[in-house]
């Protein structure tokens, strides 16, 4: 029975951080971000929510500079060429976002600068001049991260501009000997430069009551860092650089400077949403400053202090924005051990994944999340990926799929039987399946990914134990009628898995969906399910294919191979 969304749908404005144009995404990133983000949009939208999943890219900061420099092309050409790849790449693994903006549009720049004016003309931000290191041979100041000198400490050579590897001090620039570009290797100079900062510690109080009082619920990862952060005293952070690349910070005696990447790209999901909502003849405001939205952040862990301390201070600098409701942060995925690195091609390239392994896109969705690093990091490894394709999706749920249909054909013709004999162990099954929806719905409510997929498997579970139990293919001698019973409860389990998993698997829970009859779906599909009606008895049931393949040794000694000899 299709039910009707209701007519006030509260309003999700969803939020995946800005992959850097500077490169393409990678597993890390799917797993710590854009699946969970994506599962959670998916959820709501078959709930009848209303939803809008923003996402763009991170088009300036010196990473993208010093990539134009290795590849010996310009900025720009960098950004449009990683933009358009991972654009493509997002859409063919079915990440569902309703925009997919840039920080190199003309809209953003404007509403970027427009963030910066009414905050340096409300007098929100602080001037200062101070000293900073300048390389002479690029001819620009330096980011912390490329500066290296003598640790003060322990005498490392390498030490980095914030942190020595060595003994683990944290560091200033400032403090290492010898200090020299990693850019070019010149000895640094302290030359003097202005800047404009955002006075963090002026929103100490507040930040303190809403986050650590009001935001408990927060998860222990985020507001554990939350927490040392604001304990530890925030300082005020400069939202201007000395770069040339970049969005021009809108002051006449700073015409040579731009707006820091991180006071400028959370201000994305604004300019992405008010871009989404010229095309689409809809109001941007209603994601942002009706206090009904919930704001919600999907983001890495290192990007935690800018999505709940710095970019929450721009907003309500501003004024009438909302503050995020939550932001669930995932922590890091490692690569067979070791720490996954862009820099030393240790990673596994989505774009390759979808050219090496075609229409299996649900294969690494289902492995990334079923070991999504929710709270603690976690590892992926092709052999792992080979036996969680081998043992769970093929061994569970394609077989479970599979012998249905293959039962449904063989004995009635694709037609689906009637259920006329119901015994306890349908009862049993009936009332499982009715707490499911909401057991899974309440799993992903509170970003619990991990648990939401294994309840679904666990239904796939109880229907390849249902058959076992039953033994429809010795019945049928004796009792086609009941045999008709258990073939149209699995049938109406099979439904209940398409509809469940679609937030998970999008391209599984489709292709079952169109081996179903199911398509076009109407209404809201998840309060649809938990039950034994979705198919009607009488109704043909398309052919049975097969949902996943067995991934054999070859393919994944392949990509071991493929993955070490990358490896710089
Ligand atoms: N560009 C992603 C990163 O730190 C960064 C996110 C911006 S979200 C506004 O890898
Ligand atoms: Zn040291």
């Amino acid at each position: 029975m299709p039910v009707t969304p209701s007519l006030n749908p509260t309003t999700y404005t969803i939020t995946a951080a800005l992959p850097y144009a500077n490169g393409p995404i990678h597993i890390g990133h799917l797993a710590g971000v854009y699946i969970p983000a994506d599962i959670y949009a998916r959820y709501l939208r078959n709930c009848g929510k209303r939803v809008l999943f923003i996402s763009g890219s991170d088009e300036h900061g010196v990473p993208v500079t010093i990539r134009a420099q290795q590849e010996g092309i310009t900025p720009q050409q960098v950004v449009d060429k990683y933009h358009a790849m991972n654009q493509q790449a997002f859409e063919d693994f079915g990440i569902s976002f309703d925009v997919f903006s840039r920080t190199s549009s003309t809209l953003h720049y404007q509403v970027a600068t427009d963030f910066f004016e009414t905050l340096y003309g409300q007098g929100s931000l602080e001037v200062k001049d101070t000293e900073q290191y300048y390389d002479p041979v690029q001819k620009q100041f330096l980011a912390d991260r490329y500066i290296r000198g003598i640790c003060p400490r322990c005498a490392y050579q390498d030490a980095y501009g914030d942190q020595c590897e060595s003994c683990g001090t944290t560091l200033s620039p400032e403090e290492l000997l010898q200090p020299r570009s990693t850019l070019s290797g010149a000895t640094l100079q302290l030359r003097k430069t202005r800047h404009w900062y955002l006075p963090l510690d002026r929103h100490e109080a507040w930040l303190k009551q809403w986050i650590l009082e009001e935001h408990r619920e927060w998860k222990t990862n985020v507001y554990g860092q939350c927490k040392s952060w604001l304990e530890q005293g925030l300082q005020p952070r400069a939202v201007t650089r000395d770069l040339a690349w970049g969005i021009h910070v809108p002051l006449a005696e700073a015409r040579d400077k731009v707006l820091y990447v991180w006071f400028e790209a959370p201000i994305a999901y604004i300019s992405a949403t008010q871009a989404w909502a010229a095309t689409h003849g809809q109001d941007w405001k209603p994601f942002w400053q009706s206090p009904d939205a919930q704001l919600i952040h999907f983001v890495g862990k290192d990007n935690i202090v800018f999505h709940c301390i710095i970019f929450p201070v721009i907003l309500k600098t501003y004024g009438s924005f909302i503050l995020p409701t939550n932001v669930p942060a995932n922590e890091f995925l490692n690569l067979e051990g070791k720490k996954i690195s862009t820099s030393r091609n240790w990673a596994v390239w989505l774009h390759e994944y979808l050219a090496d392994f075609t229409d299996q896109q649900d294969v690494l969705r289902y492995v990334l999340c079923i070991n999504a690093p929710e709270n603690k990091d976690s590892d992926f490894s092709w052999q792992d990926f080979q036996a969680k394709n081998n043992n769970e999706l093929v061994a569970i749920l394609g077989n479970f799929v599979n012998r249905t249909f293959v039962l449904v054909h063989k004995y009635f013709g694709g037609t689906v039987p009637e259920r006329s004999t119901v015994t306890a162990t349908e009862h049993v099954l009936a009332n499982y399946l009715q707490q499911l929806p909401h057991q899974v719905g309440q799993a992903i409510e509170q970003f619990k990914f991990k648990e939401g997929l294994q309840l679904c498997m666990n239904l796939a579970r109880a229907g390849n134990k249902y058959l076992a139990e039953t033994e429809p293919w010795h019945l049928i001698k004796s009792d086609k009628e009941r045999v008709g019973t258990i073939l149209n409860v699995a049938v109406q389990l099979t439904a209940n898995l398409s509809i469940l998993l679609e937030p998970f698997l999008p391209f599984t829970s489709h292709q079952l969906k169109k081996m179903l009859g199911m398509i076009p779906s109407e209404g809201t599909p998840w309060t649809q399910a938990g039950n034994l009606g979705l198919v009607q008895s009488g109704a043909a049931l398309g052919a049975p294919t097969l949902l996943f393949e067995k991934i054999t040794d070859e393919r994944i000694t392949a990509q071991q191979q493929k993955l070490h000899a990358m490896n710089v």
